[in-house]
């Protein structure tokens, strides 16, 4: 079944319709990247319409069943469609739309709208992916492991956290990234115990770790690893905690299989961490699912009940962060696969002294 094919399936009769404005799920369901626009979807139809600037190039690559329509004042056109095909009632993207939008549509629009359900139903659809989106997502991957690799020849003592986020920029884009997935985490000394550290003018010394949380988006879709090696030596401690996520790491990977549910995940990595006793140190969710968007369904944390089925791509990275001292995270991207994911880096995970 298509994305339109599952979407169609949600909508209760052919009177209602689910007009889908937000650029990723537009993108998502057509194929087509543009800066404004929607897609219509009926029981029978499923309609991209453009404006002048797009139109020529969707009618080309769109494929059918999809049909390209041009608007010139959107809410008109859509409502010449809502009468056309005998439209009551419309679901909106009630996580996306701005409460201007709402109002206007409310003015505007003929059918009654409904604000409830279609972006939960767009995000459950987008959690299984295709063979193609899967392709794109370990392209990006790729692309990151080679600029990956030659940004540690210059990781060496004396360089800073900026050189080295933006020479691994410089390297996604020579490489065929589109852009970066995300502000690329290149943070090290004290700075690792920092999650979201943004790279600055610090300097990397002997014996520090180096933190590099970092991706790719290629034909739309992001990839996502962490790598922490450390410069030159390592102490007990270092090694210890590294061992320790690495560990908290593997465990969850275990737990990836289809039918567990990504709560079983994030347990198996949080249960470990803190029978270490640094349970206060992993303050955040073991993982994320990973495709159009950097972060998107399903949420990798105990409370989350979706089951994990086949085609689903999410992340496994537990950390360890002890303050103003140093942290630890390590990261891949996996696919699900019945009972044994498929680890979709190439990068080893021991821990590595440069
Ligand atoms: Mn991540």
């Amino acid at each position: 079944m298509t994305a339109t094919e599952a979407l169609q399936a949600f909508l209760p009769d052919e009177q209602t319709a689910a007009l889908v404005t937000s650029g990723v799920n537009r993108r998502y369901l057509s194929g087509f990247e543009s800066s404004a626009g929607a897609v219509l979807v009926t029981k029978k139809r499923s309609i991209l319409l453009l404006d002048f600037r797009y139109y020529e190039a969707a009618s080309k690559r769109v494929q059918p069943p999809m049909e390209v329509v041009r608007f010139t004042r959107l809410i008109d056109d859509l409502n010449s469609i809502f009468l056309k095909e005998n439209i009551k009632s419309v679901y909106i993207e009630d996580e996306s739309v701005s409460v201007a939008k709402l109002h206007e549509f409310e003015t505007a629009m003929i059918p009654q709208l409904l604000t409830d359900g279609l972006s939960q139903k767009l995000s459950e659809i987008r959690l299984i992916k295709t063979p193609d989106e899967v392709e794109k997502i370990i392209t990006a991957q790729r692309i990151t492991e080679r600029a990956y690799n030659e940004v540690l020849n210059f990781l060496k003592p004396g360089v800073t956290e900026r050189k080295i986020a933006v020479e691994l920029e410089h390297l996604i884009k020579l490489y065929g990234g589109e852009r970066i997935a995300f502000d690329l985490i290149c943070i090290t000394g004290a700075n690792t115990s920092l999650p979201h550290g943004v790279p600055g003018e610090r300097v990397v010394r002997e014996g520090d770790f180096f933190t590099f949380d970092i991706g790719s988006v290629y034909e739309g879709y992001h990839s996502d690893m962490t790598r922490t090696v450390a410069v030159g030596s390592a102490t007990d401690e270092m090694r210890m905690i590294y061992e320790t996520v690495l560990e908290a790491h593997q465990k969850a990977q275990r737990a990836i299989i289809a039918g567990n549910t990504a709560a079983d995940v994030d347990i198996a990595a949080r249960d470990h961490i803190e029978s270490c006793g640094y349970g206060e140190y992993f303050g955040h969710s073991t993982g994320h699912g990973v495709g159009l968007e950097i972060h998107e369904a399903p949420a990798v944390y105990k409370t989350c009940h979706t089951v994990l089925q086949d085609n689903m791509v999410i992340t496994d990275e537990p950390g360890i962060y002890l303050p103003d001292k140093f942290g630890v995270r390590i990261e891949d991207m996996f696919l699900v696969r019945g009972d044994q994911p498929l680890d979709l880096a190439e990068i080893e995970k021991e821990l590595v002294i440069i």
